[in-house]
């Protein structure tokens, strides 16, 4: 299929442009929207030219640099191109990329990490200064001007709302089979004219097909044939597996109790190997008949839409290893009966994450004694990835789940320590915590019931003894007995691995930490 064949709107196809002609109409300076999610549905062409412009520039002596709002992730065409180029200033909302991460990490470029539901509605407070251009990669454009979305949503439709100029990426290489996957929600109000979001399960459907666009302020439009991101997952490891059995017995555990209806509840899963391997067990598992209502879909969830284990998915975005990917695209016709991809703002809706009681399970970096989680920060101050969607569905989930392998760098730190370094996930939002060595139901507990239950359970046994040692004398030395802590020694774990590069106080000296 040709350019001509997806740009069906007179006057767009006179703004097909190359992406160089593209990219000289971002000014310096500007905020730029774009798209893009996990890998999925992000420019491809324009932020290349972008960066190359970018590079022509600063080697002139000229200054140049944008903030770039984005869904979530998106690849090296993007925001490794743009970073390398030292063209990002701000970068929001949730990043993975290693470049980008790098310059965060050593203060050369600004980052606000939000939560993914939040980023809509903080655009159109208008908390996040201006929009000043989107740039959004689309599957085509109708005869009347409104876009055939491609294989993310994110936060689309706000960008081409909010933003002054919109240059249009047509990557031809995205199956024209993804029309009529998605459902585009426009009934969003600001307060204090909010209404009930009118979706009661994950398949409704409550808003329109395509993203609506105003031709007038269409400045480009770009051909790409490029493909996604596409990353393979690892085959699901011994740790991953025993992670993803002690889950399926818990919830297993749960419908024997009349806590969880035979079929479940909606699933959401984060991204990620762990998460693959929770799927894969799933799919092999005695569920039947479950929905999925999460942001994206991974191979996990293809394979249980195709095995008939999942009757439906929603989700923002589409992320898949090149072998999902063929079997989609071969299969489109099938999957768009049973996916539907929605705005990040209602794949992650805090409103409908609770009505629907969504079983949230998200991995994370560490959890201390009494269930507080850090998904985002390594030794407290340098960034993993960011919060993402974890917060939003953890909160108001029926059913939190946070895991983890219990070790982590080869066994020389624990992901259980006496105080997380970063909390993005309090004790009061974390239900059950899941390692490889067990998993802890909280519910109901109080503090020193859960440290009890965490060392025991989920803690690796080599670390089992100075957890143990470390809450005891804390029962004794601390100023308050309902959550006990000695202040001055809660974070000696991480400073004796940033010095010493082991956790424990008599292994590893050799070890040094080289963080990203
Ligand atoms: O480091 O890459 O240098 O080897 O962290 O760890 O075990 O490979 O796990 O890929 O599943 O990522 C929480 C980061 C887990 C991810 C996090 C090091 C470890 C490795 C990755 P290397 P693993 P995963 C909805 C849900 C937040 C967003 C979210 C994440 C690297 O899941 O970003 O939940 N979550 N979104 O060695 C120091 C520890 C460590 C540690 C692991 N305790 N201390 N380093 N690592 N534990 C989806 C979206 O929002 C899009």
């Amino acid at each position: 299929m040709s350019i001509a064949d997806r740009v069906r709107n007179p006057a767009l196809n006179t703004k097909i442009m190359s992406a160089e002609a593209a990219a000289e109409l971002i000014p310096a300076g500007a905020n730029v929207g774009m798209s893009g999610f996990t890998g999925a549905g992000y420019p491809k062409a324009v932020p290349q030219a972008l960066a190359r412009r970018i590079e022509r520039l600063h080697a002139a002596g000229e200054a140049f640099r944008i903030g770039l709002w984005t869904g979530a992730s998106t690849a090296p065409e993007l925001d490794g191109a743009l970073a390398k180029a030292h063209g990002i200033e701000m970068r929001l909302p949730y990043q993975s990329d290693p470049v980008v991460r790098q310059q965060i990490n050593t203060g050369q470029m600004q980052y606000t990490d939000i939560h993914l539901s939040h980023v809509a509605q903080l655009a159109w407070f208008g908390f996040l200064g201006h929009l000043d251009v989107a740039v959004v990669e689309v599957a085509g454009i109708l005869p009347d001007g409104r876009l055939i979305p491609s294989s993310s949503v994110g936060n689309n439709n706000t960008w081409l709302d909010q933003a002054d100029k919109i240059i249009l990426e047509v990557n031809t290489l995205q199956n024209p089979g993804l029309e009529g996957m998605h459902d585009i929600y426009y009934g969003t109000r600001l307060p204090p004219h909010r209404l009930p979001i009118p979706l009661t399960g994950p398949g409704d459907r409550i808003g329109e097909t395509y993203l609506r666009c105003d031709p007038a302020k269409v400045i480009a439009v770009v051909h790409t044939h490029q493909p996604d991101r596409n990353s393979a997952f690892a085959a699901p490891d011994d740790t991953s597996q025993r992670i993803a059995g002690h889950i399926i017995e818990f919830l297993q555990h749960e419908v024997k109790r009349g806590r969880l209806p035979a079929d479940l509840l909606p699933l959401q899963s984060g991204v990620g190997n762990i998460a693959n391997a929770v799927l894969a067990g799933l799919n092999e598992g005695p569920f039947n008949n479950l929905t999925a209502y999460t942001e994206v879909l991974q191979d996990g969830m293809l394979d249980m839409l195709r095995s008939g284990k999942l009757s439906m998915a929603s989700a923002t975005a589409l992320s898949f290893s090149p072998g999902a990917l063929a079997d989609f695209n071969a299969n489109i016709d099938f999957y768009r009966q049973r996916i539907v991809l929605r705005p990040q703002e209602i794949s992650n809706h805090p409103e409908l994450v609770r009505r629907l009681g969504v079983i949230a399970m998200n991995a994370m970096i560490e959890a201390d004694l009494y269930g507080n989680v850090n998904s985002t920060h390594v030794m407290g101050s340098n960034i993993m990835n960011g919060i993402g969607g974890s917060g939003d569905f953890a909160r108001n989930a029926y059913l939190s789940f946070f895991m983890t392998p219990s070790v982590a760098k080869d066994g020389a730190i624990s992901c259980i320590v006496p105080m997380v370094s970063h909390v993005d996930h309090t004790e009061h939002d974390v239900e059950v915590l899941v390692t490889e060595q067990g998993l802890a139901d909280l519910r109901g507990l109080s503090p020193t019931q859960r440290a009890r239950l965490i060392i025991e359970q989920c803690a690796h046994p080599d670390f089992r003894p100075a957890l143990r040692d470390y809450f005891e004398r804390s029962q004794r030395g601390a100023s308050g007995r309902h959550t006990p802590h000695l202040l001055n020694e809660a974070l000696s774990w991480h400073a004796r691995y940033v010095e010493t590069g082991h956790m424990l106080p008599d292994a590893g000296r050799e070890k040094r930490l080289h963080l990203a």
